[in-house]
């Protein structure tokens, strides 16, 4: 076992943020890193926490940590804002300090860097899951910022996604029909204490509520701590009702392997194009029209897989 990962199993909390940083910023050692820790990993659960800036999702993360703990786990905390690295997790620090009284030497956040491409932020985010999972954390909270495609991405590597929405984000209802309602297990109209909760909930409600898959609904503050211990419930039955379920990890398993297979082979692809005679004669013809766009991919592949 290499020393970091020793360190990290065995609880140096120096190991562990050494690692998470060597997986997100997909350094050379991460490959070895996870080849030992593969083996220890799969016990963790994941919960995934989406929705609009200042919604109100690293508050009510700060608040659900005490809650999950007080339910019995080990929890770890990761932010993910591709856009903003350094004040992602910031800020969440900042708001879970706020709340103080917390068992700090319990939790682990920590706010991914993880830039440029979403695949890229999806492979750093898996392996940082792994490295936390081998440390003996059993709940990882990953908020996301509101951010279309990533955003997306993201709900296909957790377990469980809560959707976060407030009354004082005007953009709510269409941000609701424009894909949200797909990707959520649960969702939260938080902000509960101030006006225009209670209508936005019952929105919520009629939109997704009465959909195939009913999603949960519910109304919290994380400003008083209002429904936060409900929302707790709700995600720790979910996740134990989701956890024996083998088809989906393997599933999950899949789609990872998939889009490594796809880097591998976009990689040997440009090897092959740029070393491969016929492209560049190709290109010139389609510059000069004297072929279609379809009919210069046929050659180009035709040419590298012959
Ligand atoms: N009144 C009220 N304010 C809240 C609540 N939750 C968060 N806030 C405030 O909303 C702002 C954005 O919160 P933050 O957690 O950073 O949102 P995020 O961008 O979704 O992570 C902050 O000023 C919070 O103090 C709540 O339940 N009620
Ligand atoms: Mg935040």
């Amino acid at each position: 076992m290499i020393p970091i990962v020793k360190g990290l199993v065995e609880g140096d909390r120096r190991s562990l943020a050494r690692a998470i940083s060597i997986v997100d910023n997909q350094e050379a050692e991460s490959r070895q890193i996870i080849k030992e820790i593969f083996g220890m990993t799969g016990k963790v659960k994941t919960v995934g926490f989406t929705g609009p800036g200042g919604a109100g999702k690293s508050s009510l993360v700060g608040r659900l940590i005490p809650e999950c703990q007080a339910l019995g786990h080990k929890v770890a905390v990761l932010a993910v804002d591709p856009t903003s690295p350094i004040t992602g997790g910031a800020i969440l620090g900042d708001r879970v300090r706020m709340l103080g009284n917390l068992e700090d030497e319990k939790v682990f956040m920590r706010s991914m860097a993880s830039r440029g491409a979403i695949g890229g932020v999806s492979k750093s985010l898996r392996n940082a899951i792994r490295v936390l999972d081998a440390a003996g954390y059993d709940l990882i909270l990953v908020e996301s910022v509101g951010a279309g495609q990533l955003e997306i991405e993201i709900t296909k590597v957790v377990d469980l996604t809560v959707v976060i929405f407030t009354p004082n984000t005007g953009d709510n209802v269409q941000a609701i029909k424009a894909g949200l309602t797909e990707v959520g297990d649960i969702y939260v109209v938080n902000k509960a204490d101030i006006d225009g909760a209670g209508p936005l909930y019952n929105t919520i409600v009629d939109l997704i509520g009465d959909t195939e898959r009913k999603p949960s609904v519910l109304k919290t503050s994380a400003k008083t701590g209002k429904g936060v211990k409900e929302l707790a419930k709700v995600i720790d039955k979910l996740l134990s009702e989701k956890s024996n379920n083998k088809d989906r990890q393997r599933r999950m398993l899949e789609e990872e392997l998939k889009g490594m297979v796809s880097d591998i082979v976009e990689q040997k692809v440009a090897v092959m194009l740029s070393e491969n005679k016929k492209y560049s004669s190709i290109v010139d013809k389609l510059a000069n029209k004297e072929i279609d766009p379809y009919i210069a991919a046929e050659q180009v592949a035709a040419s590298l897989f012959k």
